[in-house]
């Protein structure tokens, strides 16, 4: 198991490309806090068209955030993707192959199940405006999203953390949507197991928040 001074990318230089309230970016930035790791932020606005820039297609072609700019000067896209290349040779990332395969698992997870569902409620209604917390298709990803939070609480039920007895990139990959789940209309208070997970995550050293300020 690596402790933070150890970790194999430790005093190189990391970039991260993100926005202010991404979700997904804001993964990283609590990898890296977690993993006492120093990272540069590039933050660009969605809003005022940033992402469709020319310049913007060399940090990632596929047009979102985040991405990461490693020390081999490689800009590396998709949340998971940069959790696993910051995980490797950590104990974020378990040596043994099958909690290796059970944290891919629930990064999986993360994308089919979850996040769009908890992800699209908070930009319309909370982020944008654009969409009354009441809204039909707003009910609609509640739904999805009731679903997965019940597939996690009973998972939870009886564990500290999502794979093994210590924290991984797994549970990283979790927290951020699943907290600010109330954004977008979610009341997930019934889910007691999750709600002790959150406090947990919370609780252990290097959690960075999503604004500074915070
Ligand atoms: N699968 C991607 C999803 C990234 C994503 O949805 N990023 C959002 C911000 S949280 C974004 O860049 N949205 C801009 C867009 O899709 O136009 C990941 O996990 O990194």
């Amino acid at each position: 198991m690596t402790n933070q001074q150890s970790h194999p990318l430790a005093g190189q230089p990391l970039e991260l490309a993100d926005t202010l309230r991404s979700g997904n970016a804001w993964k990283i930035r609590l990898a890296c806090g977690y993993m006492g790791l120093p990272i540069t932020r590039r933050t660009f606005d969605i809003v005022k068209g940033d992402l469709e820039a020319d310049a913007f297609a060399q940090i990632n072609p596929w047009r979102q955030v985040p991405a990461l700019l490693t020390p081999e000067g490689v800009w590396l896209a998709e949340s998971q993707a940069i959790l696993w290349y910051l995980g490797q040779g950590t104990r974020w990332l378990p040596e043994d192959l099958l909690a290796q395969a059970q944290v891919l698992s629930w990064l999986s997870f993360e994308q089919t199940q979850h996040m769009h569902a908890f992800a699209q409620p908070r930009l319309l209604i909370h982020l944008r405006q654009t969409a009354h917390v009441d809204a039909p298709e707003m009910a609609a990803w509640r739904v999805i999203g009731m679903k997965a939070a019940a597939l996690m609480d009973a998972h939870l039920a009886g564990r500290r953390f999502l794979v093994g007895e210590a924290a991984t990139i797994a549970d990283i990959a979790l927290y951020p949507y699943t907290s600010m789940a109330e954004q977008g209309g979610y009341d997930l208070s019934a889910f007691t197991h999750i709600t002790a997970w959150l406090a947990r995550m919370r609780a252990l050293p290097g959690f960075t928040p999503l604004m500074e300020t915070a």
